[in-house]
């Protein structure tokens, strides 16, 4: 069985990467000045041409805002009877983001799915449960096209009813399933069983949102199986951006599909490779909605020695988190990877467990509640070693609540840690 999707293309040397990279960015660029919003930068900065790569950098950096600006449709660059399909996604403020793509535009999507598929195993053999929201969403659909492209049995299951989601998994000898951290979490809880045996189960794809190292070996001693993270966001066509291999050494970043730089988000210039920082995305083929140099707000490092699986495509570090997540008390920048990490270091999962931030004259405090099982509730012991444990991870000392299990809210999407309180 053939280990690569498209040998030629997944092991292309750096240089013929960039020199592919160069030609699509130049025809993408040449693509957004159509669109009212790119004509208008022109007419601001007088970049009309990109002749290198490194032009990439004079041209503005956009993100959710930009797009929020050019609601609904002042970055499409195709004729209106070109769009094949609308995706959304709905952000903090009442103004949604937009996703316009062509047929051709899903296909290719599909086709980066599909590489991302193959590359970890699947096949047409293969089975897959997708417990990730269909609809405006991209998790659910645009993972959908890539493994039908493979030839992948899908059943499109989408999220909740985690009895039949488990029932399913029996039933249809499913090999794979596609779902939240979050959410799996949540499923392996509700079956209430301490190790869960699904023979033909054998591979995760997890994604859209973060998973604490802790959280993917409790993951993997429930059920025994292969996790392979999955990135991507609703901008840049959703999930299978990058995606980990067999080599479970970070994260593929498909280079003939999109350009990525890592910038310091404070001084927005691009940081040494390898070096941590904010993820930018250009999406060098997209035609309906052309997006060069988009902000991610995810942090992340390049990983810089080659992969033994043999792909020249570079890879990423799994996402830290996000620097709109991050919140800063008394002048220390706390992610909430780094709150999770802390009590999963005393705590085991499953967890759940929510940050209320609260502004008192001036001071910030951090009330974290945690949801532990009955018997830890008036556990104070348990209570001070862990906020010894924040102390050392953060350096700030929260206060902590514990209450029982299934008091906090639980989503079926992603999962919300951060509630910054009036
Ligand atoms: O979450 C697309 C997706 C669906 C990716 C299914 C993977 C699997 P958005 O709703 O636009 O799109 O959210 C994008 O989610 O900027 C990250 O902050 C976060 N995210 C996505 N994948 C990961 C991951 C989809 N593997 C935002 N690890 C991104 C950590 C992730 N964070």
């Amino acid at each position: 069985m053939p280990h690569f999707y498209d040998e030629s293309l997944e092991t292309l040397p750096l240089s013929e990467i960039k020199e592919r990279q160069l030609n699509l960015l130049k025809q993408q660029f040449a693509r957004a000045i159509q669109t009212p919003f790119y004509a208008q930068m022109i007419r601001n900065t007088g970049i009309d041409e990109i002749k290198t790569i490194a032009d990439i950098t004079r041209l503005p950096l956009l993100d959710k805002e930009t797009l929020r600006k050019a609601y609904p449709d002042g970055l499409i660059a195709v004729s209106k009877e070109k769009i094949a399909r609308i995706h959304t996604s709905s952000g903090t403020t009442g103004i949604p983001t937009v996703l316009y793509l062509t047929q051709n535009d899903i296909n290719i999507a599909a086709d980066t799915m599909a590489r991302g598929l193959w590359m970890i195993g699947l096949r047409n053999s293969d089975t897959l449960q997708n417990m990730m929201s269909y609809g405006l969403f991209t998790g659910g659909l645009m993972m959908h096209y890539g493994a039908e492209k493979l030839g992948i049995t899908v059943l499109p299951i989408s999220t909740g009813n985690s009895m039949r989601q488990l029932q399913y998994i029996q039933d249809f000898n499913v090999t794979a399933i596609h779902a939240t951290p979050g959410y799996l979490e949540h499923i392996i809880n509700t079956s209430c069983i301490d190790q869960l045996r699904f023979p033909f189960l054998k591979t995760a794809i997890i994604g859209a949102e973060a998973m604490s190292p802790k959280m993917r070996q409790w993951i993997h001693e429930k059920i025994e199986l292969e996790i392979f993270d999955c990135y991507g966001l609703s901008e840049m066509n959703g999930p299978g951006v990058a995606m980990e291999c067999t080599a479970h050494q970070g994260l593929h970043i498909w280079e003939d599909r999109y350009l990525m730089e890592i910038i310091d988000p404070k001084t927005l210039q691009p940081v040494p490779e390898g070096e941590e920082g904010e993820l930018v995305l250009t999406d060098l083929t997209r035609e309906a909605m052309p997006l060069l140099r988009y902000r991610t707000h995810d942090i992340t490092r390049i990983l810089t020695h080659p992969c033994s699986c043999g792909r020249t495509h570079r890879r990423i570090a799994p996402i830290k988190g996000r620097t709109d997540d991050m919140f800063i008390i008394n002048g220390v920048n706390i992610f909430p990877s780094q709150i999770e990490e802390a009590i999963l270091a005393i705590i085991p999962p499953p967890l759940n467990w929510i940050v209320y931030i609260k502004e008192e004259n001036g001071l910030k405090k951090l009330l974290l509640t945690i949801e532990v099982e009955k018997r830890f509730l008036s556990d104070n012991s348990l209570l001070k070693s862990l906020s010894d444990i924040l102390q050392s991870f953060i350096t700030v000392k929260p206060y902590i609540s514990f209450v029982s299990v299934g008091t906090l809210p639980k989503t079926t999407g992603k999962t919300k840690h951060i509630i910054q309180l009036k």
